[in-house]
């Protein structure tokens, strides 16, 4: 059985990428919600909506487990979408893996946080990583302007460089000692980012740590696939399709795919 991976659009192959290469035998089941981006200025309920109903669609490809790539999303709708599932597949969010991994890295320490505007006012991070007990001071500011930017291909240049340098430079990410990429478009940017701090800050590319966090998560469950000579044949599913979003796929998973 595949695993399901959803996000409000493109963006989320990061996660789909950086799963992929960490569990090379599994099948992946891609949809991108690419009729209602961006959900990071939806409303909750928009989300919850949209959410769901990705998950029928995940269910009837049999997935075993259905991954929320999406950090507005994960913010929005975890809940609710794993009561909406019940005992049919495993749900994972990209959220809960890079709290658990701030809480044991920077116990007692500042860390920033950069994410949409629903994954920030959400405040999810900030309830998660309370609940550890963990003495975390955790920092975080709305970058809405970075995502659309990424998307539109600005990024490794000047213009991406002065807008990140902007956000980056509010005094609220003062004094932090890491950097959560809570969006999925983020790791586009992380050397950009990484380059403004020169070395004082640790910038945390949350796909790998995810990523690293299903797997065992299926090791755990016993639900990984065997290993095989061939390796498994992904789909890649949209809500809308435009040619240029396939394009843009080449950015975000490294090469280009598919869309159905
Ligand atoms: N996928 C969204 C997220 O990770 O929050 C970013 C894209 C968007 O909806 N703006």
């Amino acid at each position: 059985r595949p695993i399901g991976v959803f996000d409000s659009g493109i963006g989320g192959l990061t996660v789909a990428r950086a799963v992929s290469r960490v569990l090379p035998h599994e099948r992946l089941v891609y949809f991108g919600d690419t009729a209602h981006l961006p959900y990071g200025d939806k409303s909750t309920a928009a989300i919850q909506a949209y959410s769901v109903k990705i998950c029928d669609l995940l269910l009837k490809q049999q997935c075993k487990v259905i991954l929320i790539a999406c950090n507005s999303a994960s913010a929005a709708a975890y809940e609710l979408v794993r009561e909406y599932v019940g005992s049919k597949a495993r749900v994972l969010n990209v959220i809960d893996p890079i709290v658990a991994h701030v809480g044991q890295q920077y116990a007692g320490r500042t860390v920033g946080l950069i994410g949409t505007k629903q994954t920030v006012n959400s405040n999810v991070y900030r309830k998660k990583i309370d609940d550890l007990d963990a003495g975390v001071e955790l920092r975080s500011l709305a970058t809405p302007l970075l995502a659309p930017m990424i998307e539109e291909g600005f990024f490794d240049n000047s213009i991406s460089g002065n807008v990140i340098e902007t956000y980056l430079s509010n005094p609220v990410l003062d004094d932090i000692e890491a950097l959560v990429l809570a969006c999925t478009h983020y790791p586009l940017i992380k050397r950009q980012i990484a380059e403004f701090y020169q070395g004082r800050t640790e910038v945390l590319d949350a796909s790998d740590v995810v990523a690293h966090h299903v797997r065992q998560y299926l090791a755990g469950q016993q639900l990984l696939a065997p290993e095989t000579a061939t390796p498994p044949r992904h789909h890649f599913y949209v809500s809308d399709f435009t040619r240029s979003f396939e394009e843009s796929t080449r950015i975000f998973f490294e090469q280009e795919v598919h869309l159905e």
